[in-house]
């Protein structure tokens, strides 16, 4: 198949010829064509006519061609619409410990609570022992003020030579206990063994403003036979009453010193004031 076309100044005296034939054209298309392009030509004196062209068979269909360059990169897109909210995150860590802020106002006073159940009874508290203890507390107490007040009166009313002690203790006690109370403080019942401590302790009972106090002589163990409170017997010395000692009831084996000095032979178991004495410490 074949295609004849022919194109004219004016549009409307171009044409299209096309036959099934290529070899040789037919006589009615041969006319047909020479008509057209004898009126083609015949317009505008001959110059109508442009060009005529024969056009042939379409070729085969090529084959795929290879694979194009890569193109260049191509210009920067639009910017994008704005994306939904995302999910909420984990929680962050613990911040610093902050400064430590100013104190409070006083919180109002708050409900009064249940009252407490009831105790349990209490267990009886063994106290005999601490009982005997106080007791025994108590004595001790009772004797350093005996001491004390004695100590007292001794530093009052004291009388010494270069080597003793004497003191008049102002209680009523019978011989016996007058003994005990002189050796319980580290003495004796005085014992006169000269003429300078006699007067020294007759001195003592008038100024005193007595009449008489226990010294430390007597005759319990053998009658008639004095000692001294140490049992040492009296020697060159000796200052009894006159008439004395008489041993007039038959009890008298003890001896008071008299305000003048004086003994006498007196019963045990009268309760007068006494004369103490004590050893100075021997330096
Ligand atoms: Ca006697
Ligand atoms: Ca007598």
């Amino acid at each position: 198949m074949f295609a004849f076309s022919c194109e004219c100044l004016l549009p409307s005296h171009s044409f299209l010829y096309s036959a099934l034939q290529s070899s040789a054209l037919p006589g009615r298309v041969e006319s047909e064509l020479a008509s057209k392009v004898q009126l083609c030509m015949s317009t505008r004196l001959n110059k109508g006519l442009q060009r005529c062209v024969l056009q042939g068979d379409d070729g085969e269909k090529g084959d795929r061609g290879e694979v194009g360059k890569q193109g260049k990169v191509g210009p920067k897109g639009p910017k994008g619409n704005k994306g939904t909210v995302g999910d909420v995150g984990d929680q962050g860590m613990l911040g610093k410990i902050g400064p430590i802020g100013g104190k409070g106002d006083k919180g109002a006073k708050g409900i009064s609570g249940v009252a407490g159940k009831k105790g349990k009874a209490g267990t009886v508290c063994d106290c005999g022992r601490y009982r005997r203890v106080v007791g025994q507390l108590n004595i001790n107490v009772a004797r350093l003020n005996t001491s004390i007040k004695f100590v007292k009166n001794v530093i009052a009313g004291i009388r010494e030579t270069d080597e003793k002690f004497y003191y008049i203790v102002k209680e009523e006690k019978n011989y016996r206990e007058a003994l005990m109370h002189c050796k319980d403080r580290g003495g004796t019942l005085a014992m006169p063994k000269g003429e300078v401590i006699n007067a020294l302790l007759a001195d003592y009972i008038s100024s005193s403003g007595l009449f008489r106090a226990f010294i430390g002589i007597n005759d319990m163990e053998k009658e008639g036979q004095f000692v001294y409170a140490d049992s040492s017997p009296l020697q060159n010395y000796s200052n009894w009453k006159d008439g004395e000692p008489h041993d007039s009831t038959g009890h008298e084996d003890c001896v008071e010193m008299l305000s003048t000095g004086e003994w006498n032979d007196s019963e045990c178991q009268v309760t007068i004031y006494f004369i103490c004495e004590f050893l100075k410490k021997r330096k």
